[in-house]
């Protein structure tokens, strides 16, 4: 018996499609569910199975071939022992029969319609391994022509997820000999700073990342920390601009509080804290330390002072308790003291967010009730967040409303 393939009704409007390869020649013999052809149309790509047992007879069409609803595509001699198990009676499944193959946990095929339709495009055997490593193709993004995925795009998904799973990606093992090229000098790196590495790349490959970047007008809040800092001078204390901003993130945390949370072990469930301790990026000779302070929000802005000398002091001295590094909240790293337009920090797992500031410069503005220019002191600065946790729209609200605290005044008067 010869069995017609023809292109049937594709559906959604789509009339016809481009033929994008031919899986199989003439004498080639095939099973129900080998795919013969596949079809790519605007709208998708597309797998067409022989959908019988037998031997390819006849093939009507070629690749780059428009093919329509109906049109003849290929012949296939339907096999004798397709045929027979229609003449039988099935055999009903006993309990016994089908508890192991239950247990085998058979993954769900992916096409299992008559035609599968997918919204990427990707060539057969990339289909065919992707099914048989059970990976879900349409969360591959495609380098090819018109987005396809190729070969080599799940090649480096499948390098990626084995990267992620199981940990830092390993060092290449290569030695360079980098002094044939010139002199070198080689420094072992400190205890911090392996630490420190590995705690990063653990945090930057596994926390979707996302930097969000807004400047705030600090002008009349500059004025009043060069009044208070000669107040604190008397008392030998040193005020940066530093306490002023972990009052104001509080502010803003207590506000929406997803910032100021954390993800449970199962990632299903977002645990958020009503207290406010922030983790503070201090430089160290021997490499970045994160000190915490506790109960921002609670404090005055000499106890934050304080707070801040001692524990940098402390950390540049390797003076700190490993119970004064943990708890953090929330995370701050401010490079304004050194210099910079802007720079997007890690966050800090477990934490889900963590903010950068750069050094505040005086900017001529447009005063939009006046209509001219004034001299205004802004001091940008960078939101990191997990994706997972916080959309972009509660970022931007975020570093809106921190922008907006920055530059009112009665936020901060005591
Ligand atoms: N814009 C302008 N000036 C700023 C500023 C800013 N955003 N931030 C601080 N300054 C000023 C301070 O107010 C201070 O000025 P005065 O001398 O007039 O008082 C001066 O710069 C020096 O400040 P500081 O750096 O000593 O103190 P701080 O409280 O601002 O910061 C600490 C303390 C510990 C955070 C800082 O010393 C430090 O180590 N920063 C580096 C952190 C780091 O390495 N982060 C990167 C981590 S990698 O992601």
């Amino acid at each position: 018996m010869i069995q017609e393939i023809k292109l049937p009704d594709l559906g959604e409007g789509i009339e016809g499609a481009e033929v994008s390869e031919v899986v199989v020649s003439v004498g080639a013999t095939v099973r129900p569910d080998d795919t013969i052809l596949v079809l790519e149309s605007d709208k998708a790509s597309m797998e067409i199975p022989a959908e019988t047992r037998g031997t390819v007879l006849e093939i009507l069409v070629a690749a780059s071939d428009e093919v329509k609803t109906g049109d003849l595509l290929m012949k296939i001699e339907v096999s004798r022992e397709a045929l027979i198990p229609q003449t039988k009676k099935e055999e009903e499944p006993t309990e016994e029969k089908l508890v192991p193959l239950l247990d085998k946990k058979k993954p769900e095929p992916v096409f299992n319609e008559k035609i599968s339709k997918n919204t990427f495009f990707a060539s057969p055997s990339v289909r065919r391994l992707s099914r048989e490593l059970e990976i879900n193709l349409e969360t591959i993004k495609g380098t090819g022509v018109k987005g396809r995925i190729t070969k080599d795009d799940l090649n480096a998904y499948i390098k990626l997820q084995m990267a992620l799973a199981s940990g830092p990606l390993p060092a290449s093992k290569k030695e360079i000999d980098f002094s044939q090229w010139g002199e070198v000098e080689v420094q072992k790196l400190t205890r911090i700073k392996r630490i420190t590495g590995e705690r990063l790349q653990r945090a930057w490959q596994s926390i979707p990342h996302v930097t969000q970047f807004d400047e705030a007008d600090i002008t009349e809040l500059e004025a009043y920390r060069k009044v208070l800092k000669k107040r604190g001078a008397e008392k030998g204390i040193k005020v940066t601009f530093l306490p002023f901003l972990m009052k104001a993130v509080a502010l803003v945390l207590k506000e929406i509080p997803e910032f100021n949370s954390s993800l449970d072990s199962t990632d299903q469930n977002l645990v958020l804290k009503k207290y406010y301790h922030f983790g503070v990026a201090v430089d160290t000779p021997n490499g970045l330390t994160v000190p915490v302070v506790r109960d921002v929000d609670q404090k005055s802005i000499f106890d934050l002072s304080e707070d801040l000398m001692d524990l940098s002091t402390r950390a540049r001295n390797k003076k700190l308790k490993p119970g004064e590094m943990t708890g953090g909240t929330f995370t701050l790293s401010s490079l304004g003291g050194i210099g910079g337009t802007a720079f997007s920090p890690i966050v800090n797992p477990p934490e889900v967010a963590i903010l950068g500031v750069s050094k505040s410069k005086w900017k001529q503005t447009h005063d939009k009730s006046t209509g001219k220019f004034q001299p205004k002191f802004l001091m940008p600065f960078s939101l990191s967040y997990d994706h997972r946790v916080i959309d972009g729209a509660a970022a931007a609200h975020f570093t809106t409303r921190l922008s907006s605290i920055l530059s009112d005044l009665t936020q901060f008067k005591e």
